[in-house]
């Protein structure tokens, strides 16, 4: 495998048009002007970020943990017959979503990308002929420096057959005033089809992302719910989007299960173009960063809304913990964009709340048939199974 991430020297090239752009030429002017400033000895940050390492964030001096990440091309949807990639820890397990990423606040993660998706599937999804071939690893909400952006612009993306390493850094709340990194994030590709990596998310390459802090009571399971166009969840709808088998279900991206009374997690996010609504049947929670409020403080109690409906737009991205059937029992319990004109287009699917012995009680109801609407189709088996990360 060829890595292209620890030299300089092996860095992709940025395309040829890229320095007669307007970016190219604003980005020239604001290095001569840093030049220009350092030379004077005048701005404390231009001498700074010499000293900076080029691969990690500050704070982070090497990593504590390393993952393996595979791009890889799935089965084409058959409703559609869209394009599909996935990421994967492995080849074989690739899904859309991808797995979900958890890091600790503190904690250095440097993921490893192998790009297996074919050149001519590459070729078919760029809308530029000069832009160049590959796939990226972009995350929202922790650190990173430009070798780990996954854009193309800064050389960080992965050529067809070949691997990079990228440096995530979980920050934490320091008394400095910086904030810290604890939340619900995620990641993309930002590299396929055009430089903004459209063509890559709309065929599946995006994962959730959690950073919790030392202490944070984890789920029992953690589900990604993506909204995205075409009234989909994670790219499906209608009855694509639950898929799970009553006899033996799966838990993963089309079979959201859980047992009365676990602590279920969902990473909402919103990809591509359209405003949508997180809105689940039976369940609410705090408006806090995981849903959750600790200890008994009646004032901030009080200061807290307690919501079951919450706006997602584009890029947006928050998380959700809910004690599963609390207080209303086992059920199919429907959870939905609340626009009505998605809901009724199919952007609706379900949390199967069990019993304590892990049965569906008949009051729970049949699985009800999904609205008329057409679907999209799952990716088959690889699609179904792994984001019940734990
Ligand atoms: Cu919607």
């Amino acid at each position: 495998m060829t890595s292209v991430t620890e030299s300089p020297g092996e860095r992709p090239a940025a395309p040829a048009r890229f320095l007669g752009s307007s970016a190219g030429r604003a980005l020239m002017v604001v290095v001569v002007l840093l030049a220009t400033i350092g030379g004077a000895g005048g701005l404390a940050l231009a001498r700074d970020s010499g000293a900076r390492s080029a691969e990690r964030p500050e704070g982070c001096v090497a990593p504590d943990r390393r993952v393996q990440l595979y791009a890889v091309e799935l089965p084409r949807d058959p409703a559609t017959n869209q394009i599909r990639l996935g990421y994967g820890l492995t080849p074989q397990t690739a899904s859309y979503p991808g797995p979900t990423m958890e890091m600790i606040e503190g904690e250095c993660l440097a993921i490893t990308l192998h790009n297996q998706v074919p050149v001519a599937t590459l070729e078919q999804l760029r809308t530029d002929p000069t832009h160049p071939l590959g796939v990226s690893l972009h995350a929202h909400g922790i650190k990173y420096t430009q070798q780990s952006d996954g854009t193309v612009h800064s050389g960080s993306y992965v050529p067809p057959g070949a691997s990079r390493t990228y440096t995530w850094f979980a920050k934490p709340r320091d008394s400095r005033g910086s904030q810290g990194t604890a939340g619900y994030w995620w990641y993309h590709d930002h590299t396929v089809g055009g430089p903004h990596g459209t063509q890559g998310l709309g065929a599946g390459l995006f994962g959730g992302l959690v950073v919790r802090r030392q202490g944070d009571v984890r789920p029992d399971r953690t589900y990604v719910t993506a909204f995205g166009d075409r009234q989909t969840i994670n790219l499906r709808r209608s009855q694509d989007a639950d898929k799970c088998d009553e006899a033996n279900p799966q838990p993963g991206p089309t079979c959201m299960i859980a047992k009365i009374g676990e602590r279920i997690e969902f990473i909402v996010i919103g990809i591509g173009n359209d405003m949508h609504t997180f809105h689940l049947h039976g369940h609410s929670w705090a408006d806090t960063r995981t849903g959750m409020v600790e200890g008994a403080n009646k004032a901030l109690i009080d200061s807290i809304p307690i919501i079951d409906n919450r706006t997602l737009g584009p890029g947006d991205s928050f998380g959700v913990q809910v004690l599963a059937g609390d207080s209303v029992g086992p059920g199919h319990w429907m959870l939905h964009c609340h626009m009505q004109f998605h809901s009724d287009q199919g952007m609706s699917t379900m949390l199967h709340v069990l019993d304590e012995n892990g049965a569906m009680p008949p009051h729970g109801g049949p699985v009800p048939t999904a609205p008329a609407g057409s679907g999209s189709a799952t990716a088959g088996d690889a699609a179904a199974t792994h984001n019940n990360h734990r």
